[in-house]
């Protein structure tokens, strides 16, 4: 598969190095030495990129058009390089001209263009997509800062901002000639032609240019190349001169500064919704680039858009780029002049929808005043799609206003993008089979009963190549040599051919030797970073994600409390030495969430300090958990706590990079842990908690965590220890108070950790009597592995493409 020796490698990165720095290898710094190597690579790949282009348009293959507002890609050279088929000949080069491969690695930031899961499942589904050969293009926006850099100081986070492009650009082609305009604000009038019809006139807006920063998405063992299309924003008018003239110089340069904050900065919310005017223009900005970019190409090709809906399907991750459906309107109403029927008819077959959460604050309801000022035309449209929902639903319940009132577009003066998804949409997916089923059953019951045949259930997947094969390469080497070589990176379910060696020996010898190597590395990356020096003979038990109160990272905490009680009252018992380890970034805003991320913190410095704990208990808060560092944390982890409220995480999707790399979790029946364990069995797998059932039940009987508290003493010291703080004296009394009373709105332990803390403590003491078994601990972790083949992100895709896409898979 290698189609470039070792000598031709060299010589292009030396030439890339001469023309575009203009250094010889001697006089070449390591940053530039990454540049000429990711251009080297950009330019394999932009070459298969145009062939791939020409066979699709030429064969007339219809197309997927991702469209997300996160794509959390991580770092792209070793990938790349990985799905090239060059890996080794790059390191052999690199090693040539004097140059570390894996240092060069190290140098490149993470794009950081998403929040977490949802950002991170549209990186890993575009690699699916690439190597299973489906013609596909991502879209997102070319956000100057990605995801914050956390940093801790004090205890405390700070956000520091996250300037990638300096060395990440190398991946980004920009694309002039195709730049789209983007219309805002101005105002819309009707404008009727002799024959009645009308061409509503837009006037008086502000213009804000589009322009791609394409980034080349190689697949594994296949030409195929997509691409991952960014959008930067500029302004048409660089600077205003009759203003400039004048002497106003800052007012000159003002429209052009208003049009690049669209591209800015990510939005550092996970799993929340906040109705801000420059979120909704970054969603209008690359939603409508997009639609008129995917429009311009395809009528150069068709020369109509009559057969737009059998050529492209545009899937919307999230309601994020909902907007994408009154564009779509827009443009085959105005600009081509068709019917209202006949627009509807393309559209509706065009987009389908997957939904990521029940949460009800991550829900998108913007105000509609916000929609009419900045979207005028836009706005005329939704009222036209809500209105005729509107008739339709009334038909169909008479008047039964609260089923109205539910599935409504416009109400209240709001804009509901999910039930504009729900009206406009042909399939809705949720993300994990209990996940689908509580959209059914709960959030968007009416709808279901109405349309059952719309709902349907994709369950999410990961890559597995980059999570499993390239982050553990000792592990892939024993899967290689046990299931007959590489045939699980293109055939994931071939991991199951591990599972006859579950009684040998040797095999399970040489994970747990895997896992220990994994675990001394990690450290001593940890010792470098941070200086913190990680107890390697102790259990690494590991939550990583998101600061959320449903993820219950304080639930953790709590347990990790009562083991330091238990070893204060008690220094010689028996103890299975743990160290706990924490990653986690809390949106900004996010009070509660960055309160307990100080409280770990402390709870922390508090065991450091305390000789009790040495060698027995330790807590550690990795800073700035991000694409690079899970990479590096997961091969080195034993047990993976996966232990929301039932019924919250959509899915989870860690989860099953902890289970690949034969972790163990410890977790509650939500999301794909449902999966996973149906999976695993009881046995392999450490289940604690009320399902998502109890959970519901257990709310509408009434919630008493002051019951608990009052007839647990282990329980009530913990949350104790919460209200008086640690030896550094910091107050996290409010963290108790909302626990037992409730605070600001939300309910006494909203998230019910009192009422699984019991279970959940049991469940770790059955996971520690089983490490003490290393035979059966190694045969859960090899078990796990082998079963996790269902979890590769290839599953996932092959389904959409079968069906919801409808468009045939390598
Ligand atoms: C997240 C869910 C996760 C899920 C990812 C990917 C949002 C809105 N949702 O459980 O919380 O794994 O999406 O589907 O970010």
């Amino acid at each position: 598969m290698a189609e470039y020796t070792k000598a031709q490698l060299t010589e292009m990165i030396t030439g890339k190095l001469q023309r575009n720095f203009g250094r010889t290898v001697d006089e070449a710094a390591p940053p530039h030495m990454f540049k000429a190597c990711a251009l080297v690579l950009r330019d394999i790949m932009s070459r298969r990129q145009m062939a791939t282009d020409n066979q699709v348009w030429e064969g007339q293959q219809r197309q997927v058009h991702y469209l997300s507002l996160e794509f959390l890609m991580g770092r792209s050279l070793e990938k790349n390089a990985y799905n090239l088929g060059l890996l080794g000949t790059l390191k052999d080069a690199l090693e040539g001209l004097g140059f570390s491969a894996s240092d060069l690695f190290e140098l490149e930031p993470d794009a950081g263009l998403g929040n977490g899961g949802l950002g991170r499942l549209a990186a890993c589904y575009l690699d699916s997509m690439t190597t299973l050969e489906i013609p596909a293009t991502g879209y997102s926006i070319c956000y100057e800062l990605g995801i914050f850099k956390q940093k801790i100081i004090d205890g405390k986070q700070v956000e520091l901002a996250d300037n990638w492009l300096g060395l990440g650009d190398a991946w980004l082609i920009p694309k002039m000639d195709e730049a789209e305009e983007v219309r805002f604000g101005g105002k819309v009038e009707d404008c009727w032609d002799s024959e009645g019809h009308n061409h509503p006139e837009h006037t008086g807006y502000t213009t804000v240019l589009a322009i791609p920063r394409d980034m080349e998405i190689a697949g594994y063992q296949t030409r195929h190349t997509n691409v991952l299309r960014l959008w930067d924003a500029k302004s048409p008018v660089p600077v205003d001169m009759s203003l400039y003239s004048r002497g106003e110089y800052l007012k000159a340069v003002e429209q052009q500064a208003m049009a690049e904050v669209i591209a800015k900065v990510l939005y550092p919310d996970d799993n929340h919704y906040e109705g801000k005017s420059l979120r909704l223009k970054q969603q209008y900005f690359f939603v409508s680039a997009t639609v008129q970019s995917i429009i311009r190409k395809h009528r150069a090709q068709y020369g109509t858009l009559r057969n737009f809906h059998e050529k492209h399907v545009i899937q919307i991750n999230d309601t994020h780029p909902t907007l994408v459906i009154p564009e779509l309107m827009r443009i085959l109403l105005d600009v081509e002049g068709y019917s209202w029927e006949d627009a509807w008819h393309i559209v509706t077959q065009t987009v389908c929808y997957t939904n990521h959460t029940v949460l009800a604050e991550a829900l998108e309801r913007w105000p509609q005043s916000l929609i009419q000022t900045l979207l005028p035309r836009i706005w005329t449209i939704l009222k036209e799609i809500a209105s005729r929902y509107q008739r339709e639903l009334e038909h169909r319940y008479g008047n039964d206003t609260g089923k109205i009132a539910n599935m409504a577009i416009i109400w209240g003066g709001e804009v509901r993008m999910a039930n504009l998804c729900i009206c406009a949409c042909q399939t809705v997916n949720g993300v994990s089979a209990l996940h689908s089923e509580i959209l059914k059953k709960d959030v968007f019951h009416d709808a279901y009963l109405a349309r059952p045949e719309q709902f349907t259930n994709v369950t999410n997947g990961i890559d597995h190549r980059r999570w499993l094969s390239q982050i553990n390469p000792r592990l892939d080497a024993l899967i290689r040599d046990c299931t007959g070589g590489d045939a699980y990176l293109l055939h994931p379910e071939a991991l199951q051919g591990l599972e006859k060696y579950r009684s040998d020996k040797t095999v399970l010898k040489k994970l747990a030797d895997i896992k220990h190597d994994n675990k001394l590395r990690f450290a001593s990356w940890v010792a470098r970073e941070s200086g913190v020096v990680l107890n390697t003979d102790a259990v690494f038990d590991v939550q990583v994600k998101r600061l959320h109160e449903y993820k219950r990272q304080l639930l953790n905490v709590l347990h990790i409390i009562s083991l330091y009680h238990q070893l204060r009252d008690n220094p010689n018992m028996d103890f299975v030495p743990q160290t706990f380890l924490f990653g986690a970034k809390a949106a900004p805003g996010y009070h509660v969430a960055k309160e307990i991320i100080q409280l770990i913190n402390s709870l922390s410095a508090q065991i450091d300090r305390d000789p009790v704990c040495k060698d027995k208990l330790q807590v550690v808060f990795l800073e700035n958990y991000r694409v690079s560092l899970a990479e590096k944390l997961i091969p080195a982890s034993e047990i993976s706590e996966q232990i929301s409220t039932a019924g919250k995480e959509a899915s989870g999707t860690g989860n099953m990079k902890f289970m690949m790399n034969g972790a163990l979790t410890i977790g509650t029946l939500d999301g794909a842990n449902v999966e996973m364990h149906q999976q695993l069995g009881d046995e392999n797998i450490f289940l604690f908690g009320l399902t998502a059932q109890e959970v519901v039940q257990r709310k509408q009987q009434g919630y008493h965590p002051m019951d608990y508290y009052q007839q647990d003493p282990v329980l009530k010291r913990v949350i104790d220890q919460l209200s008086a703080g640690f030896d550094d004296h910091v107050s996290y009394a409010d963290l108790a108070t909302r626990l037992l009373y409730g605070a600001g709105g939300s309910p006494a332990d909203e998230y019910l950790l009192l009422a699984d803390f019991q279970s959940y403590c049991q469940a770790h003491d059955r996971a520690l009597r089983v490490y003490g078994d290393s035979k059966r601990w190694n045969q859960m972790s090899l078990t796990n592995i082998a079963r996790s083949g269902i979890f590769a992100a290839d599953r996932s895709i092959k389904e959409y493409a079968e069906n919801i896409w409808h468009v045939p898979t390598r």
